[in-house]
């Protein structure tokens, strides 16, 4: 099958509130929305940059060009069977993973409608609900963070995230497993740390946590198995398995205990899918992550998160955690359970608000 059209967006999309991790701070999002043509059917991507290379070296304006430049040129001569096929046409492209990703998903949901069929079933996902939690941006003071946490625990979260840095962790994390004594609760320091901070990240070993997520270099594997051997909690990498061979090198130096799979970090979902049966060969844990997507890209994460070994809740909460109105008409909603419903209908489920998504983009191309 031959892709007809591709059209690019670059948008962007303010935050209920700024979002502030160990390193930077996002007041809106900033992806590109790609939308393909193909037989008669439409497929929807997107790639979760931000708005600086704070998170990976990928940003708005670098995926922008590489969109335009390289990957819809590559998609537009490319012949596809499958949609696994998308990664096999990228692959001659170094890096940029962010930026593939938005075509790779659009593929997915394209042959998936295709076929009539809902992107989760399509991938093997095998549940009608996935566990999700929340991620707590940086506070300016513990009052305010057990605000913001009661604020989520009261909307139905039961499982809550906390970016932490140095000057910003044992004690924030301490009040927040002192108020809430049974919630599941997990950190993520987003690279902040080196070795020399083990001793004092052996501190968290004391709240019951359910994994430290990144806590050294963001291209670390090495010291992250070093770490672990003086850790009880488990570590959980984010921004280092950048790939399946990513994946299998921090599996064998035993560098962590779970891993968080975003889609979009590993330039798709067929990639993701690896990781995933992976890590499910060698017993480890994993769980979607996320990149404060809209329903578009979230839909991608929610089909991925419907496979069997995601046995932990993933940062995909509902679109009111995010938007004060989402991109598209079918919002994601939290359930009682603190799930989100998997979209049992043709491709991802999204039902692009079109008119809404005209007015918050900033540049468009169409090839
Ligand atoms: O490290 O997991 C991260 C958001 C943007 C960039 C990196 C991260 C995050 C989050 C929020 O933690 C996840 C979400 O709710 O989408
Ligand atoms: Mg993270």
């Amino acid at each position: 099958m031959k892709i007809e059209r591709i059209e690019i967006r670059r948008i962007e999309l303010p935050y209920v509130a700024p979002f502030e991790t160990s390193g930077w701070r996002e007041e809106a999002n900033h992806s590109l929305i790609v939308r393909l043509e193909a037989a008669g059917a439409v497929g929807w991507g997107e790639s979760p940059v931000g708005s600086g290379p704070w998170y990976n070296e990928e940003t708005q304006a670098t995926a922008w060009v590489m969109a335009r430049e390289v990957l819809a040129p590559l998609l537009l001569e490319a012949d596809l069977a499958r949609p696994e096929d998308v990664d096999a046409v990228f692959a001659r492209v170094r890096g940029n993973r962010m930026a593939r990703s938005g075509f790779e998903f659009a593929a997915w949901d394209l042959f998936a409608r295709l076929a009539g069929r809902s992107l989760s079933t399509l991938l093997g996902g095998t549940r009608e609900r996935v566990d999700v939690g929340v991620s707590v941006g940086v506070q300016p003071d513990i009052e305010t963070l057990l605000r913001v946490v009661g604020g989520y625990v009261e909307a139905g979260y039961r499982r809550v995230k906390l970016k932490i840095k140095p000057g910003w962790d044992v004690e924030p994390t301490r009040a927040v497993r002192e108020a809430w004594p049974d919630l599941r609760l997990q950190v993520d320091a987003n690279s902040i740390y080196t070795l020399d901070h083990a001793d004092h990240l052996a501190r968290l070993d004391a709240f019951d946590l359910l994994l430290i997520e990144q806590p050294l270099a963001h291209d670390d594997i090495v010291d992250h198995a070093k770490l672990q051997r003086r850790l009880r909690t488990p570590i959980c990498l984010d921004e280092s398995i950048v790939s399946p061979e990513h994946a299998r090198w921090a599996l064998e130096l035993q560098a962590c205990g779970v891993i968080n799979i975003k889609p979009s970090r590993v330039g798709g979902l067929a990639p993701a899918r690896q990781i995933h049966d992976m890590c499910a060969e060698a017993g480890v844990p994993v769980w979607c992550g996320g990149m404060l997507e809209t329903g578009i890209g979230r839909a991608a994460n929610v089909a991925l998160a419907s496979l069997p070994n995601f046995s932990l809740p993933g940062d995909i909460s509902a679109s009111d955690r995010y938007f004060r109105r989402d991109l598209v008409l079918n919002p994601f909603v939290l359930n009682a359970d603190s799930t989100l419903s998997v979209p049992a209908g043709p491709g991802s489920g999204a039902e692009v608000d079109e008119p809404f998504l005209d007015s918050v983009t900033l540049e468009r191309v169409v090839l």
